[in-house]
């Protein structure tokens, strides 16, 4: 008799590894795009979204983040990829995304936010998550947006006081209408590149400039072939972390609702990361020798007014303009 209790309660007991086993073991394993180094904001911010994910879902789905542009370095290429489902996550930055869905270029127009927190207040409020779900017509489902400070103008000539210093110049923009326009309206010369192009177009004056933020200045290494940098802080773009709507689509509607759960509450998370290598970059830029421009209120002014007749060019979204300016 005990010998068969004993017998019941081994077979029960194997019954019930196999079982939790069986949920350890993912069912789905998906990769994310990412195209900075691993102790980049946004990369952490990308581990602790796959973190959490992979808690939420028991295991269930596991997310390897492909960091430092392992997968490529055009973030454009990296889009489409995600829309056909080859690429299953992607963090990229607003400005590419902003060539599939029209309407998010308003996000990135020069001057909109007044300082950091009125961007915050536009992204995590109505108008931030209406335009995060509307990427589902680009065929990509919107998880959240990441930090990515403000991005300023850095050169290999000379300092860039005014804006009449920028007139003529060959500078770098992501491959988007909107920076381009930007340059063309300050008075420089627009050159698209993909990300990973940039440092040797520096180092081999094929440009002249870039712009980004300071993380970006220096962890592309960038600060070292322009040393130039100003801070006139023209644009805040946005960082996004998309997954492909057609991959998404074959989680449990219960998993999918961990995935969007888990992108959330990764923001504040990568945001504190933000703000510290925002501050250990520009101080790594000035220990580095980088000759750093600071631009009064008054030549600040004057790049405000040389990019306004951008805005016409957005006329179609001129209340979604005036509402991202309305909010407090
Ligand atoms: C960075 C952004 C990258 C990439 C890069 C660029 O700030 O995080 O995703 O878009 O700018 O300018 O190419």
């Amino acid at each position: 008799m005990w010998k068969r209790v004993f017998i019941i309660l081994v077979l029960a007991a194997a019954v019930v590894a196999i079982a939790s086993a069986q949920t350890t073991k993912p069912q789905f394993e998906f990769k994310l795009y990412e195209i900075h180094e691993t102790s980049y904001p946004t990369t952490q911010g990308d581990i602790e979204f796959a973190r959490l994910v992979n808690v939420g879902t028991q295991g269930r789905v596991h997310i390897t983040v492909y960091d430092n542009g392992q997968l490529g370095s055009d973030e454009k290429a990296i889009v489409e990829q995600t829309q056909m489902g080859a690429m299953d996550f992607a963090r990229i930055s607003l400005a590419p995304l902003a060539q599939f869905v029209p309407a998010l270029n308003v996000l990135t127009l020069p001057y909109i936010y007044r300082d950091g927190d009125h961007m915050w207040k536009v992204l995590s409020g109505p108008i931030g998550q209406k335009l995060l779900a509307s990427v589902d017509k680009a065929n990509l489902v919107g998880l959240c947006y990441y930090d990515a400070g403000a991005r300023s103008f850095y050169n290999s000539k000379k300092e860039i006081k005014s804006v009449a210093d920028l007139r003529g110049m060959k500078i770098r923009v992501q491959q988007a209408k909107l920076p381009m326009d930007m340059v063309t309206a300050l008075g420089g010369s627009p050159t698209p590149m993909a990300t990973g192009d940039v440092y040797s177009a520096l180092q081999t004056h094929v440009i002249d400039g870039a712009e980004n933020n300071w993380p970006s200045y220096i962890s592309f290494s960038h600060f070292e072939v322009a040393k130039y940098y100003t801070v006139d802080g023209h644009t805040r773009v946005p960082e996004v972390l998309v997954a492909s709507k057609i991959v998404l689509s074959k989680l449990t509607k219960a998993d999918q609702d961990v995935v969007m759960k888990s992108a959330t509450a990764s923001v504040e998370y990568q945001k504190a990361l933000w703000a510290k290598s925002d501050k250990d970059s520009e101080a790594k830029a000035k220990a580095a020798g980088c000759i750093i421009t600071y631009l009064s209120p008054a030549t600040i002014a004057e790049f405000q007014k040389a990019v306004q007749p951008m805005y016409a060019g957005y006329s179609d979204f001129a209340d979604l303009i005036a509402q991202i300016q309305a909010v407090q």
